[in-house]
């Protein structure tokens, strides 16, 4: 779930950069790290770059000392990490003069093999999907395509070590865009409370280029905070345990507004005038207006939309030279894109979501809105 920039999400989406993840790491594996000594130094691990460091070193003490942790064990574990070129490489935001085209990103994901493994998901885990719905409000469809957009349901969860890839982006970070040392070093931290707590060897745990760890690819910092462990087994496991990472989906929503039974999103007619569209895009994707306000504004709703007591965002999604394509989303749409703060990211899922639903049900919608697409001839 981490996306350095929504623009980053949405040329880099998490599937993608898995794959470019387990891509690196495979020609890193390849590559002999020092050619010509590659047979002297079979037995002894490459020395790490962060052995010996001032900045590591207060890194760890530091952190001992707020988390409790023994600070010998937080430097051992540093000093274990490599740097990892490919991180610097993938963390870079896209290049200038992509255009943002909401088609062809849905087409990446709502496509019939993700589907079809997104049904059978869902049916492997059925039980757990109930009762997460039943715990946190979220419908099974949102669950299983979140994961199905993370990871294509555990199939692509990153080749790097997390260690690595977060030490990297903690003391090395890259110059060439906004600098989030701040954010990668909060992350390792909260890894190594972790690895601690779980009795986890920190060198051993894989992940995605930024550290984002299994099914759902949360950061560490979200693991500690929003995970939960929904068998029962005592441990928090979001590699090896379905039912750990769908409930932790359901509850990090729920924890950011998720409300049962809510629609996602309207479909709605932009007002003609440029001045009443540009002040309701402005709050961007947070829910601000209420339905009245954008009646106001020129915005037409269908009847459910209208009748929405809640507020609402103005949701615009660039189709490259072709027109743009608007919704109006709730703070049901508001709280995916807490997961990835994309729109299209969001829009994204509830699609998938729509698709999955169809094809367990033979019914559309349920998320969303099928009443709206029914009177939108859609
Ligand atoms: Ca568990």
């Amino acid at each position: 779930m981490f996306r350095p920039s929504p623009a980053h999400a949405l040329f880099l989406p998490l599937l993608l950069s898995a794959l470019l993840a387990a891509t690196s790491a495979a020609e890193a594996a390849r590559a002999p790290k020092k050619p010509g000594h590659a047979a002297s130094s079979t037995a002894a691990p490459a020395p790490s770059r962060y052995r010996g460091r001032d900045d590591v070193k207060a890194f760890a003490t530091e952190v001992a000392e707020r988390r409790g942790l023994d600070s010998a064990w937080v430097l051992a574990t540093l000093e274990q990490a490599q740097w990892q070129a490919a991180v610097t490489r993938l963390i870079m935001p896209p290049p200038p003069g992509t255009a943002k085209n909401w088609a062809a990103y849905r087409d990446r994901f709502v496509e019939p093999s993700r589907v079809a493994a997104g049904a059978a998901f869902w049916q492997a885990h059925a039980a757990e999907l109930v009762r997460a719905e039943k715990a946190y409000g979220v419908p099974p469809e949102i669950v299983v395509a979140i994961i199905g957009v993370e990871t294509f349901y555990g199939r692509f969860v990153g080749g790097f070590r997390v260690l690595d890839a977060l030490a990297t982006l903690s003391f090395d970070f890259p110059t060439g865009r906004k600098d989030r040392t701040p954010f990668f070093r909060a992350e390792l931290e909260e890894f190594l409370v972790w690895c601690q707590r779980e009795g986890r060897a920190a060198a051993s745990v894989k992940g995605s280029f930024a550290g984002a760890i299994g099914l759902p690819q949360f950061m560490p910092g979200s693991i500690n905070r929003h995970a939960v462990d929904f068998d029962g087994d005592g441990h928090i496991d979001l590699q090896r345990s379905s039912a750990d990472a769908v409930g932790s989906v359901a509850h990090y929503l729920a924890e950011h507004g998720w409300q049962r039974g809510l629609p996602t999103h309207f479909e709605v007619k932009v007002p003609v005038d440029t001045a009443d569209r540009a002040a309701l895009l402005a709050p961007d994707i947070l829910p601000s207006f209420t339905a009245a306000q954008f009646a106001e504004r020129g915005a037409a709703l269908p009847a459910e939309g209208a009748a929405h007591p809640g507020v609402l965002a103005l949701v615009e999604l660039q189709n490259g030279d072709a027109a743009p394509s608007f919704y109006a989303g709730t703070q049901n749409f508001y709280a995916i894109t807490r997961y990835n703060w994309s729109s299209y990211y969001a829009m994204a899922v509830i699609t998938l979501a729509d698709a999955l639903k169809t094809a367990r049900t033979g019914k559309s919608g349920g998320s969303s809105n099928e009443k709206v697409r029914a009177q939108s001839g859609g």
